[in-house]
């Protein structure tokens, strides 16, 4: 066990018993010329997470601890999307209608994968969730408890909508979350911080929030 400065308080790291569970990091949500910018978003605002990431995911693919990709989308037919997300929002464009990348937030569609600088490695679990939350109509709770894992670093994004949900759907599941702020991203700078401060406001509500370097200072030394 290593301490890990976080808010509220320090963060008690058991490595031997922490995934790294990176949210959404897919092409649409971050490329330029993805569906997030066409809706108007400002990508760099996700993409500043790209590279604390990628330092985080070598520092524990090098430590051999269980890594989780997430990916939000729904099947071909859209069978799993409910009609009310398909019409919130009164959009031109809406999930599975053609985009810039293919189907939107379609299961095999070039803009539903995640970004290369983030690929899955062969045996790395890839969860395809049709909801905002990761634990929602997934089998994610099950591969966790079969690894032995108790507690999770949270990273990609976004903050106020995916990271958020499923900290709070992990919270109520008995895991203690970390999220290291740098490695989740908002396209609205204001939703970034209040994301961050309802995760560990009233003592850690939902969980911890720290800088990535302290999760890095205290994996030197880790091994499962
Ligand atoms: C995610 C969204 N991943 N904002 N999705 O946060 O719709």
């Amino acid at each position: 066990m290593t301490m890990v400065p976080a808010e509220p308080y320090p963060f008690e790291f058991v490595p031997e018993h922490c995934a790294l569970l990176i949210i959404d990091m897919q092409r649409d949500f971050l490329e330029p010329g993805g569906f997030g910018e066409m809706l108007g978003n400002d990508v760099s605002q996700l993409r500043r997470t790209i590279v604390p990431n990628q330092t985080l995911l070598a520092a524990w693919r090098a430590k051999h601890l269980p890594v989780i990709h997430t990916r939000e989308g729904h099947r071909p037919d859209l069978s799993d999307l409910p009609p009310a997300k398909k019409v919130r929002g009164h959009g031109k464009t809406t999930i599975g209608d053609p985009g810039p990348m293919g189907r939107i937030l379609v299961r095999g569609e070039a803009g539903h994968d995640i970004v290369p600088e983030l690929y899955p490695r062969a045996g790395e679990p890839v969860i395809d969730k049709p909801g905002k939350g990761a634990f929602f109509a997934t089998d994610l709770h099950a591969i966790l408890q079969n690894l032995g894992v108790t507690q999770l670093v949270v990273t990609g994004v976004t903050t106020e909508v995916c990271v958020n949900t499923t900290v709070r759907e992990a919270n109520d599941r008995g895991y203690d979350c970390l999220v290291p702020e740098d490695c989740v991203g908002s396209y609205f700078p204001e939703f970034q911080m209040m994301g961050l401060k309802m995760i560990a406001a009233q003592g850690g509500i939902f969980g911890w929030v720290a800088h990535s370097h302290g999760i890095l200072a205290a994996l030197e030394g880790a091994s499962r």
